[in-house]
């Protein structure tokens, strides 16, 4: 499903005019014609920063001298962000891990260079906040990634007026039993357009005895009402096959936090090898959406 870009890993420490680890679960976009890369990298404490790269094609990306976020006081690490477009802003959601566990930052920025914090978006225990592009019936709406022994790792959508305040959460889709996703699930990029629905693309995360593998798979949600699922894809659409996807900081994860629709029809999808470095590929936006219509799953 999804054709490898000839030249990966398009991004890696080596390219970092700064000292890192690993360049990884970077979130893309295109602004103003140009491709901008959020991506997290581990410095040599063990904690992540969050770093910005340009490109003009979407994969020769170039990194800024300086990182764009890095803990705050009493913060521990700032993590896997994701960016999506509404009414003329960016909203950049991350994790940030401090000594009362790991919850969801939300910032804005119109320009990539002055960036306004808006508020903490979750209690504890919480990651993956993607939000959609347009609102509905005038509130935003978030898929995200909650943890109770109860629910254990299903992927939820809430909505907010303000983006400070969330609710109406509900539990839209969980792992599946004997499944290539069946540990863990958790949403990837934010959700793309599409005549058919919302596109989602999504990790599932399944335990062997080597450890866990993470994949990529996809969920078409309903375009007037996201919490509708029309059809998750019963097969992964990406899984670690290359040797800096086989093996790196963390073994077996191919990991997303964006993905960029072209004109065109196809879609640039970025992902994290390893945890250590970053890839790119393409696919056809129609064969995703028909993976999700023709091959479904149940969603729960
Ligand atoms: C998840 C997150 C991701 C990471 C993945 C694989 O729980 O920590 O940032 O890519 O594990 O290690």
């Amino acid at each position: 499903m999804i054709k490898r870009y000839a030249h990966n890993p398009i991004l890696t420490k080596a390219d970092i005019p700064y000292a890192v680890e690993t360049v990884h679960n970077a979130a893309v976009v295109k602004h103003e014609n140009e491709y901008i890369m959020l991506f997290r990298s581990h410095l040599r404490t063990g904690r992540s920063i969050i770093g910005l790269a340009r490109s003009g094609d979407g994969f020769h990306f170039t990194a800024d001298p300086a990182p764009f976020l890095a803990p705050g006081k009493e913060e521990f690490s700032v993590e896997d962000p994701r960016v999506t477009r509404v009414e003329g802003e960016y909203l950049i959601t991350y994790s940030v891990y401090s000594r009362n566990g790991v919850q969801i930052a939300l910032a804005k920025t119109q320009d990539f260079s002055h960036v306004e914090s808006v508020a903490l978006i979750t209690e504890a225990d919480y990651r993956n906040v993607v939000i959609f592009p347009e609102k509905f019936e005038g509130l935003y709406a978030r898929l995200d990634r909650p943890h109770s022994e109860i629910a254990p790792w299903s992927i939820w959508i809430s909505y907010s007026p303000d983006l400070r305040f969330w609710g109406e959460s509900q539990l839209i889709m969980r792992p599946v039993q004997y499944h290539w996703d069946e540990m863990k699930i958790g949403p990837g990029a934010p959700p793309i357009k599409t005549e058919q629905g919302w596109l989602s693309i999504y990790h599932g995360v399944f335990q062997t005895m080597d450890g866990s593998v993470y994949r990529l798979g996809v969920a078409l949600h309903d375009l007037q009402n996201p919490a509708k699922i029309i059809g998750v894809g019963d097969s992964w659409i990406l899984q670690p096959e290359d040797p800096w996807e086989l093996t790196g900081y963390v073994h077996n994860v191919v990991f997303t936090c964006g993905a960029v629709a072209e004109a065109d029809g196809t879609l640039k999808i970025y992902w994290g090898g390893a945890d250590t470095v970053m890839c790119a590929g393409e696919a056809n936006v129609c064969d995703l959406v028909a993976l999700c219509l023709d091959h479904a799953r149940p969603a729960k």
